[in-house]
């Protein structure tokens, strides 16, 4: 499964830049850099000592011309980020230049990398674990400060080091059990019974805690999707424009104008939320509305939340009833607009029960209020960002779920007194499902798909 060859990429982004770099790494990468680096005082990248830099020429050995003038960095194993020999050229920032370093390096025999091979060995080589692993792709990705700070608390091992105590602490218990399993004429004391019993309880409160943290962890990574969902002219693109500060959505007094939906990012008090602007919802003989308001109702499938907007300064139409009655099992915030003109008080009966946001769109009035809101409902109350160790990884989750209920298989049977065999079948499914998130145990299948979703160079 593993290659112990020389990996090189471009590993900063494609394009242009000030500077653009080409990392290898692997048993040869100093062999290959002596093979194409000149200094002017002639120093040779193998001679270097470990982390140093020098400048000088990348040179195509076939014909004697300059490729690039370049600073090149030399690390040695095993202080480096895939803890093998690294090297790294640092290019002027054109594709042209930098192609044509990496290509010179894999004539003079490295590999391509594939996505994410670099943190890939530096997980197989024992620097980090799966998590941190994936952490590293979550902090290039994060969207927000908040975000941003929940990645690296992950790549800085805190999910894992609590996998890990809580592993360890199984492990034991499932030493212990296993061995009356080899002295089957020892019954197992009454003490020791209980605090085994009340160790494994412990460790269920833990992982159930872990589990729980997924509601509002996932929306740190993935961001939570809110859809601004209403009838035709009632300030839906307005909304989303005065969201995010710009004329991004056009906006007309013409009901019908939005027939697409259109996504972006904003930052809400450190959430990432991607906001999705539709079309009006109503019935129309037109096709491409027709077609816009199907997409639409896709959105509202697919967004965490909607925002359910209402011309408040009018009575509320039949299309206005449809959409609640649509949005009725839905997580929903009602937000009346047009507050400018006055808010028509029949509105709020119809709303009995929902506390509705009045704003203005156009004003930029209760703009606050309503983000508010969103971080109310999306965080179930907490408007505080949660605290501590969370799980922000699908993956995560289910393996956590999955161990939970195998303990929880465990410690019935240990409290049904059924064969003490049973009981540790279920505490090792436990432990096989922990060692996954953190990597101890590994399959091809999690490692490719993890390290698909990674850049290439990374
Ligand atoms: N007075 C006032 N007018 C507003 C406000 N918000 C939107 N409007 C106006 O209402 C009209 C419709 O606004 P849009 O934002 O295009 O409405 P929409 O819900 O996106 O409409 P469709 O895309 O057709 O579904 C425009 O003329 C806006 O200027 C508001 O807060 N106050
Ligand atoms: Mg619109």
């Amino acid at each position: 499964m593993f290659e112990d060859d020389t990996i090189a990429a471009i590993s900063t982004a494609l394009g242009e830049g000030g500077i653009g770099i080409v990392r290898i790494s692997g048993k040869a990468a100093f062999e290959i850099a002596d093979s194409v680096f000149r200094s002017a005082r002639g120093k040779v990248p193998s001679h270097l000592p470990s982390h140093s830099i020098i400048h000088g020429e990348i040179i195509d050995p076939a014909t004697g011309s300059t490729i690039d003038e370049v600073l090149l960095s030399a690390m040695r194993a095993p202080n480096t980020y895939t803890r093998e020999d690294t090297v790294e050229i640092n290019c002027h920032g054109g594709m042209l230049p930098l192609r044509k370093v990496l290509d010179l390096i894999l004539e003079k025999g490295a590999r391509m990398a594939n996505p994410g091979e670099f943190t890939q060995r530096a997980f197989i080589n024992g620097r980090i674990d799966l998590v941190q692993a994936e952490a590293v792709m979550d902090v290039i990705r994060s969207k927000t400060d908040a975000s941003r700070k929940v990645a690296l608390e992950q790549l800085s091992g805190g999910l894992s080091g609590e996998i890990t105590d809580i592993r360890d602490i199984l492990m034991n218990i499932c030493a212990h059990i296993e061995a009356y399993l080899d002295f089957p004429e020892d019954e197992i004391e009454m003490e020791t019974e209980v605090s085994l019993m009340e160790r494994t309880s412990g460790l269920l409160m833990r992982l159930d805690r872990l589990y729980d943290t997924y509601e509002d962890g996932r929306f740190f990574r993935e961001g939570l999707s809110v859809a601004i969902v209403g009838r035709p002219n009632v300030g839906k693109s307005s909304l989303l424009n005065t969201l995010l500060e710009r004329d991004r959505a056009i906006v007309t007094d013409i009901p019908g104008t939005t027939r697409d939906v259109i996504e972006e990012y904003l930052n809400v008090s450190g959430l990432p939320v991607r906001v999705i602007d539709t079309a009006g919802i109503r019935e129309s003989h037109d096709a491409p509305e027709q077609e816009g308001v199907k997409r639409s109702l896709r959105a509202i499938d697919e967004a965490d939340l909607v925002l359910a907007i209402f011309d408040g300064s009018d009575e509320l139409h039949d299309d206005d009833l449809r959409v609640i009655e649509r949005l009725k099992s839905k997580n929903t915030v009602h937000v009346l607009n047009k507050s400018d003109l006055g808010i028509s008080a029949s509105n709020y009966e119809m709303m009995a029960g929902e506390k509705p946001v009045k704003i203005s769109a156009k004003l930029g009035e209760g703009i606050e209020d309503l983000k508010e809101a969103i971080l109310k409902r999306a965080l179930r109350g907490d408007t505080e960002m949660t605290e501590g160790i969370m799980v922000t990884n699908i993956r995560h989750r289910i393996s956590i779920g999955r161990a939970r209920d195998a303990i929880m298989r465990g410690l019935e049977s240990f409290k049904e007194k059924r064969p003490l065999e049973v009981v540790t079948v279920d505490l090792r499914d436990a432990l096989q499902n922990l060692g996954e998130i953190i990597g101890t145990v590994t399959t091809e299948d999690i490692l490719n798909r993890i390290f698909d979703e990674f850049c290439i160079g990374k």
